[in-house]
């Protein structure tokens, strides 16, 4: 299914009076209005291809309908997405979950449908019908050789599918680790993962990045291999400058200042980019914004910050996507709800006032400082965001043209009431 622009158009056109309206009241309170606007037009973030059916947890899955069946019915959904927000022209693949059949096909859609591939996800963290070797205890940090090696092959054939389709990275995101006290020799686990890193590291072609990215527990619950971002700092500094960390905000211990990680990470160039989602206990994976939209907002302030310190392009030096699942909620939905929180949260980071925070700062004027922020963070942007996707050729108001123009429906209509997409 695509959209037709005629009825973007007819959307834009019956909205557009109200918008106007508080497009011009927002420009009138914000200087750099113009600048903000062509740096929102330019920022994308990516989708990964699991994020396109319905979520479940280890109770249970409720399936929405019209579903995504293939490869290329996830890329046509996020062609929808893309089509609306203008914001959302990657997709992320995981292998095998999405194993393209025909390269030529799908490289023709994604051209078609104004896609890029972004980082391609390995996973070691399930057994596979095929697979020789279980990953039971592990997959880099194996102590048996052989399931080390099939989990080394595994990766560097995900950077093959890479190649092929002109991606520039790889998403390590191993479970490893343990369940219980003693059953680990951590340090053992430390370097056989490292070696397998190393091996995979080699097999990258001279223009990719590898992600190491992080998670502090689960499904192991006493030891993560790689449990936060000290761990894969060590990895990625070990590995060589094509290795970075990914921060994934469910990832870490409850009230960890990712703000500040975030901050250190740019100063070391080490920073990959973002996994996007919100939580309120764990690795929730909901929707960005939805739960702690101010720290959203602190940690775009320190990405722009430090973006701009080291003369980083915002939109193309760093991976950024959505890595959430949506268990309640219309998947598409979710997503274009997700991407507005970001493009919202980024927009006001631009706004910070720098130099006066930064003088703030200097002076230990705590209350100033804490003024620009909040201020900045209550200030509305919505219509500015609203502004870029319109500029862009987008929807103004996304979730309503989806909603209006029954897109769900004509989804089940095509792939019926009954798919179920593969991923999580
Ligand atoms: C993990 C992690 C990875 C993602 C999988 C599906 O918790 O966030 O990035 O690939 O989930
Ligand atoms: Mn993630
Ligand atoms: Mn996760």
């Amino acid at each position: 299914m695509r959209i037709d622009q005629e009825q973007i158009h007819q959307h834009n056109s019956d909205m557009q009076k109200l918008h106007q309206k508080r497009f011009d009241f927002a420009k009138s309170e914000i200087p750099n209005a113009e600048a903000i606007i062509q740096k929102l037009i330019d920022f994308n973030v990516a989708i990964p291809s699991w994020a396109l059916g319905t979520g479940g947890t280890r109770f249970a899955r409720f399936s929405g309908a019209g579903e995504p069946g293939n490869l290329e019915q996830k890329m046509e959904d996020i062609g929808l997405l893309h089509a609306l927000n203008n914001s959302s022209g990657a997709i992320s693949l995981h292998i095998p979950w999405d194993i393209p059949s025909d390269y030529g096909v799908i490289k023709q859609l994604a051209t078609d449908l104004n896609l890029k591939f972004d980082a391609m996800n390995s996973n070691t963290f399930q057994d596979q019908k095929d697979q020789a070797l279980s990953y039971k205890f592990g997959s880099l940090q194996n102590t048996n050789k052989a399931i080390r090696k099939q989990a080394i092959e595994h990766n560097i054939e995900v950077i093959q599918h890479g190649i092929e389709l002109g991606s520039k990275a790889l998403t390590v995101w191993l479970s490893d680790g343990s369940c219980f006290p003693g059953q680990l020799n951590f340090r053992k686990a430390f370097q056989n993962t490292l070696e397998g890193l190393h091996e995979i590291y080699a097999a990258l072609p001279s223009d990719w990045k590898v992600f190491v990215e992080y998670k502090a527990f689960e499904p192991n619950f006493y030891s993560m291999t790689i449990g936060d971002w000290g761990q894969s700092l060590l990895y990625a500094n070990k590995l060589g400058p094509k290795a970075f960390t990914l921060v994934d905000l469910g990832h870490h211990l409850p009230n960890a200042n990712i703000e500040q990680i975030v901050a250190l990470l740019i100063m070391e160039e080490k920073l990959a980019g973002f996994h996007f989602n919100d939580s309120k206990y764990g690795d929730d994976d909901l929707t960005v914004g939805s739960i702690k939209p101010y720290q959203l907002f602190l940690i775009f302030n320190e990405l722009v910050e430090g973006m701009d310190a080291r003369g980083l392009n915002h939109a193309t030096d760093l991976g950024w996507m959505i890595d959430a699942s949506h268990n309640v909620k219309d998947p598409l939905e979710d997503l274009l709800q997700s991407v507005e929180a970001i493009m919202l949260s980024y927009a006001q980071a631009l706004l910070v006032d720098r130099a006066s925070l930064n003088n703030a700062q200097e002076n230990n004027d705590v209350v100033a400082a804490q003024e620009i922020l909040q201020n900045t963070f209550r200030t509305d942007l919505r219509a500015l965001v609203a502004e870029a996707r319109l500029r862009a050729g987008g929807a103004l108001d996304p979730i309503t043209f989806y909603r209006n123009n029954k897109i769900r429906t004509g989804l089940i209509k095509e792939r019926g009431a009954k798919t179920v997409a593969t991923g999580l």
